[in-house]
Order: structure tokens, then C-alpha cells, then sequence
């Protein structure tokens, strides 16, 4: 800290959003963009700020420290998106900025694998109360009753044996993952504690190889009233496997985030869209509960001021945190045709906007952003909305060597959300990475800027 930065400013960024919603390629394109700044292609602020004297700090003790180093390499050496994250992390840096002479700035970022957060809703609530919460998912929601009448059928089976529910309950949550619905809980079903990720395959294969919990030994599953009675072998054993899992997986990962000044939800239209109704509903019902989880807005006891004071005048520790800022982006906007962009805003603000809207003194925006631009648009005259790119995918849907540029068409955004939609009504086919290989020259990036002055404060 130079003589006159008399105080340092500390922001805590939350990124939270599905798996593969592209909450670790935006950390990375941020960082790099803090690291190597250049006010012309990074405005923070005003487009005369300047970063200066950044530096990576460790992260805090008890986090795994975040990958930058390894995610810029894939990108910019191997061509190649970060790979899946396994476990939460963070990355700690410290920097000044010409327009806060008084203040240097600490930021701290977070990432956690997106599978947790379908986890969120076992926060604050005992065994019975989530058995209660996904029995009424499965038995009221159509597409849920489908997926699940295995274990629909298995607990109304007088003498079920505990085999037999877990059993049903496995083939229930593989059949959620194939019918694109995210909301798999547990989520070590998806990613293990080890972070080992379910492979596509067959129900019964992966009901055989994967976990309703933390590991083989300490497997659960919600259960009906008749069935939760204390003193029984059945209760006790699921309610303490329960308890354990939550706190074992669960409050590190998503209730670690209550601690953050600010929340950046990443919806993924494109995936929405891809994905059907289902997918657009369960992501509607997971930022509910994570709402629920984290309560960002303003604390009522500190309230505004004092909370601008502590966060200068306290020694970090004690600094109280809480979410008093909330971004939601749609990530990828370099997968939507120019034309359609304000309708990818427009479609984000009106599936998120009514949860921030209901909390008190939170300041809230929405943003589209591409964090890696990876595409370039062909004028709409040319025959439907195209793009140009390296395919990340074949024909048949699997993943391919880049090759060269192609040309490509994606579905044309609508105005609003339909009534219902199929799964693979609208595509935005995946593409590779475009990186300057130069190493200190960070991606094209469009509004990351925008979000970073939004959050950074
Ligand atoms: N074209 C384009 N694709 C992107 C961009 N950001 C992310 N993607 C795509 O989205 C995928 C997932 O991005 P990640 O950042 O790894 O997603 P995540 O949210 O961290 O996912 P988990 O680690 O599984 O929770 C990438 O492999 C890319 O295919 C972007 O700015 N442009
Ligand atoms: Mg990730």
C-alpha cells in the first residue's frame, strides 16, 4: 500500500450459477483483465482508470486456491475452455485504482462446481422438512412425477427396505439429468466429494456406480410421513447422514457465499433455451432457493452507513459481510446472433428480476456479457442468424479436434419466454475458444467491464 492509500477496500464476489454456466471462464477473463490491464479494452469505472501494483495473494485459509494459472494456460496454450471445477475456491488479489486515491482494493473471488447449488434448499432445514420439500417436487410437478415414479412407486410399497429406496430414488435422479432438469440433490449423485463426474450412460449403470450422499456408506433419500419415524433403523440412519452431508458439502460450498459483498447469478439463456421448459423452471426454482440461502440485501441491524464505514475501518476479521449487491448475466451472448442480444437481456430480466426486486436494499442489474468473445456475425441479410467459429462439436453431438472456422446458424431469440418449449427447440451450438496467444493480451471480452465496475465497489 503506497503512503497516501490510507484504507483498504475489501470486496468479496460470489459467481454462482448451473454447471457449465460459464462461472470459471468469466473469473478467468476477469483476472486477466485486472492483471493486464488496459483502459481501452477494460474500462473499470470510467475509461481512465488505471489498475496498478496488482498482486495474487493466497487465498484464505481452508480454500483451495483458484486455478487462474491453469485455466488461462488451456485457453491460451491447448486452445482448449477451462475444465469442469470439482471443488470451491478462491482467488485473492490486491491493487490500486487511479480513481480511489485513498483506498487500495482487496478482491477476493469465488467459484464453486455449479452441481451444488440444486443442494441449496437443505440449507436451514432439518431432514423431514427436505424430505417434505422434494416429495411435493416430485408428486405435484408433472415432468417430476414422470422422471421419479420408481421411487414414486417404491414408497407406497408396504416392507421397502432402505436398498430398495435408494435404489429407486438413484434411477429417479438419473432420469432427471436426462431429461435436462438440474435439480438433482444430492448433488454428489452429479459430482462426488472426490470430484469425480457422472458419465452419460444408462439409468440403472448409474444408479449402480454413483451416490445418493456423501460415499457408498453414507447414502440417504427423502422420505414420506409414514415412513420418518424416530427410533426407527430407517430414520435415524437417513437423518444423520443428512445432517452430515450438509454439513460436511453443503454449508462449505453454498453457505461460504452469505459471506460475500457481492453475488453474481449467471443464468445461461442459451441453455434455458436449449434445454426446454423443464430446465427453464428448475433454474427459476434453484436462484429462488439460493435467494432464500444467501438473503442478499441490506443487513438490518448495520444498516447503509454503517456498513460502508466498517468495511475501511475494521480490521478484516471483523468486517461484517453480507450481499449487498446482486449482478445477474447471461454469459455467452457471443453464441446469439447480434440481433437478438437485448432480447437475451430482456429474457434474463424477466425470469430474475421479481427475486431481487422483493429484497430490501439491494442494488441490483443485469447484464449480457461474453467473457471469451469466440464468434463473429455474418449480417443478418445473408440467410437466417449465422456465425462464424470453430465448432466444438460434431454432427452426432460429440466433441471434435478444432479444425477450421465454419459458418453456422442459431435459433433466432424470442421476445419472451414461451408458454412451452422442447428440449432442442432452439440450439447455440458450442464452440471453441478464440485467446490472443500473446500471454499478457487478455480475451475480447463484451460488458465483463460493465459488471466488474458493478460489483468492484
Ligand atoms: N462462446 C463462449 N462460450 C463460453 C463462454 N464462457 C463459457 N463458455 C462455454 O461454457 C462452458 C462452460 O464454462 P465454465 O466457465 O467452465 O462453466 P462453469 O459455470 O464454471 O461450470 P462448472 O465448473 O461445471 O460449474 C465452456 O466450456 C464453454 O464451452 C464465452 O464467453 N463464450
Ligand atoms: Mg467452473
Amino acid at each position: 500500500m503506497s503512503f497516501l492509500r490510507l484504507k483498504t477496500t475489501e470486496c468479496k464476489v460470489g459467481v454462482v450459477g448451473l454447471y457449465n454456466s460459464g462461472k470459471t471462464v468469466l473469473l478467468s477473463s476477469l483476472i486477466n483483465h485486472l492483471q493486464d490491464h488496459d483502459p481501452d479494452r477494460f474500462p473499470l469505472g470510467s475509461k481512465d482508470t488505471r489498475v496498478r501494483k496488482f498482486c495474487v495473494l493466497p487465498p484464505d485459509p481452508g480454500w483451495a486456491a483458484f486455478n487462474y494459472t491453469g485455466h488461462r494456460d488451456a485457453l491460451v496454450n491447448a486452445g482448449k475452455w477451462p475444465s469442469k471445477t470439482t471443488d470451491r475456491s478462491q482467488f485473492a488479489c490486491r491493487f490500486e485504482r487511479s480513481d480511489w486515491t485513498f483506498s487500495d482494493t482487496l478482491l477476493k473471488l469465488y467459484d464453486l462446481p455449479g452441481e451444488r447449488i440444486a443442494d441449496a434448499g437443505m440449507v436451514g432445514r432439518d431432514f423431514t422438512a427436505w424430505s417434505e420439500k422434494v416429495l411435493a417436487l416430485f408428486v405435484n410437478d408433472t415432468g417430476y412425477r414422470t422422471c421419479t415414479t420408481p421411487f414414486l412407486d417404491a414408497i407406497k410399497r408396504p416392507g421397502a427396505t432402505a436398498a430398495d429406496l435408494l435404489h429407486t430414488y438413484k434411477l429417479s435422479l438419473a432420469n432427471l439429468i436426462l431429461n435436462f432438469k438440474p435439480l438433482v440433490s444430492p448433488s454428489t449423485f452429479l459430482l462426488d466429494v472426490h470430484g469425480s463426474a457422472a458419465r452419460p450412460d444408462t439409468p440403472e449403470v448409474l444408479a449402480a456406480t454413483r451416490f445418493s450422499g456423501a460415499d457408498a456408506e453414507n447414502q440417504f433419500c427423502p422420505l414420506p410421513a409414514d415412513l420418518r419415524m424416530p427410533g426407527t433403523e430407517l430414520f435415524d440412519s437417513f437423518a444423520f447422514r443428512y445432517d452430515r452431508y450438509v454439513e460436511r458439502v453443503v454449508e462449505p460450498t453454498v453457505v461460504a457465499f452469505r459471506s460475500c459483498t457481492a453475488l453474481v447469478v449467471l443464468v445461461d439463456v442459451t441453455m434455458l433455451l436449449a434445454g426446454g421448459v423443464g430446465m427453464y423452471d428448475d433454474t427459476r426454482q434453484i436462484v429462488r432457493d439460493l435467494f432464500d440461502v444467501l438473503s442478499p440485501g441490506e443487513n438490518a441491524v448495520f444498516g447503509p452507513v454503517l456498513r460502508g464505514l466498517s468495511k475501511v475501518l475494521l480490521p478484516h476479521q471483523w468486517r461484517p459481510g453480507w450481499i449487498t449487491r446482486v449482478a445477474f448475466a447471461a454469459p455467452k451472448m457471443d453464441l446469439v446472433h447480434p440481433a437478438d442480444r437485448d432480447r437475451m437481456l430482456m429474457l434474463l430480466r424477466r425470469m430474475a428480476e421479481r427475486y431481487a426486486a422483493d429484497r430490501d436494499g439491494l442494488k441490483y442489474d443485469f447484464f449480457n456479457l461474453s467473457s471469451v468473445v469466440s464468434t463473429r456475425a455474418m449480417p443478418l441479410e445473408a440467410g437466417g442468424r449465422v456465425l462464424v467459429g470453430t465448432p466444438l462439436r460434431g454432427a452426432d453431438g460429440r466433441k471434435i479436434a478444432p479444425g477450421a472456422e465454419q459458418r453456422f446458424t442459431v435459433s433466432e431469440l424470442p421476445d419472451d419466454w414461451p408458454m412451452a418449449w422442447a428440449p432442442g427447440a432452439y440450439s447455440f451450438p458450442e464452440v471453441y475458444p478464440r485467446m490472443p496467444a500473446r500471454k499478457d493480451y487478455p480475451p475480447d471480452q463484451v460488458n465483463v467491464d460493465r459488471l466488474a465496475t458493478f460489483v468492484i465497489e
